[in-house]
């Protein structure tokens, strides 16, 4: 027994208390309830008669020793609280490291705020697609170079053959099957290519694409919103221009120029002296790919546009190499932390 308060007296005396943490659990370990002294008070009975006296003292010494040190070391954590005017609340706050939104996500967002302002919702669908819903219903030929392994990932799913989806089209797609219009959506998402990886391509990007289906549409429709859309993005200053083009999906179709806010339009060699930035693609949706999803060509119309994230934020951003969207260098991505 003797011993055993000797051991006792040894931990008591070296437990090292910094905090008030520390010294609950040293009142835990000893003092409290189910504590080291009140087990040795319990095995007191056992002790012979002629013993219990000398153990006992042993005992409570130790217990003095254990709530001397306790107090103590209670009232010295009390004396540093706020309220004895120990603290000094005109230092300086530790700096914590604040995180940053990518760029991506940053450009995404404002892309989605612009069209959630006249009047577009979101909509969103899934990143592996059957060939209906990235191509045949938006009227890519049988022989289309895009359906081709060269360009497409595509993906063994028991007997069906399924594909990383290679535009968001695929995702309007599906909001035209479920619904009738008016439709007015954009949809943001990633969509996969089967590129080499370089600083100009890459085998996933991100892209925003719209639609708009109702009576009567145009394209001075059209072209009316992906103006508010280049000034929005881009500055009060900016202007479009269009020039034709071809996608399977509209009809007539176009490519849209936003002038270069580097130079004001003067010529650069950001966009190459000619004082024009290529931005993004759109058309008339072409009037078998409304059919196809079970929208009255006769009845209504509807423009479609889309456009590489990567694109706009390179554009934005001045950021030249498509690879860095995706290495996660902490020295690049700091750079955002500022911008919210
Ligand atoms: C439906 C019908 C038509 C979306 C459109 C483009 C033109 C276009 C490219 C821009 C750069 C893709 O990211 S990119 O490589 N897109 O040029 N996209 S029209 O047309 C649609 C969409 C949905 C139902």
């Amino acid at each position: 027994m003797k011993e055993l308060i000797q051991t006792i007296k040894y931990q008591v005396e070296s437990y090292e208390i910094s905090n008030p943490r520390e010294l609950e659990s040293f009142r835990i370990q000893f003092i409290g309830s189910k504590g080291s002294l009140k087990e040795l008070f319990g095995q007191l009975k056992q002790v012979p008669n002629e013993e219990k006296k000398e153990i006992g003292q042993l005992i409570n010494e130790l217990r003095n020793l254990a709530e001397t040190k306790y107090n103590d070391l209670k009232e010295q954590f009390e004396n540093t609280d706020a309220a004895s005017g120990s603290i000094d609340f005109s230092r300086s706050g530790e700096e914590f490291p604040v995180g940053s939104h990518h760029p991506i996500s940053l450009v995404r967002r404002e892309i989605i705020e612009i069209f959630n302002r006249i009047g577009y919702t979101v909509s969103e669908g899934p990143e592996i697609e059957d060939d209906w819903h990235n191509f045949s219903a938006l009227n890519f030929p049988p022989e289309h170079p895009a359906r081709d392994m060269q360009d497409t990932f595509f993906i063994e799913k028991g007997d069906n053959e399924m594909a990383l989806r290679t535009h968001t089209s695929s995702v309007q797609v599906r909001v035209m099957e479920n619904t009738q219009p008016p439709i007015r959506t954009i949809s943001p998402g990633r969509v996969y290519r089967n590129e080499a990886v370089s600083a100009r391509a890459h085998c996933f990007f991100h892209q925003v694409e719209g639609l708009y289906i109702d009576k009567n549409v145009s394209f001075a429709d059209l072209k009316q919103t992906l103006e508010y859309f280049a000034k929005e993005m881009f500055g009060e200053k900016a202007r479009i221009r269009m020039r034709p083009s071809y996608f399977p999906f509209t009809e007539p179709s176009a490519e849209v120029d936003v002038s270069c806010s580097i130079c004001n339009a003067q010529g650069c060699n950001v966009c190459k002296y000619t004082g024009w930035l290529e931005i993004l693609g759109c058309g008339m949706v072409d009037p078998n790919v409304l059919d196809a999803s079970g929208i009255d060509s006769g009845i209504y119309s509807g423009f479609a546009f889309g456009m590489g994230v990567e694109r706009i934020t390179q554009l934005k951003y001045k950021v030249n190499d498509l690879r860095l969207y995706s290495e996660n260098d902490i020295r690049f991505l700091k750079q955002f932390t500022a911008v919210l």
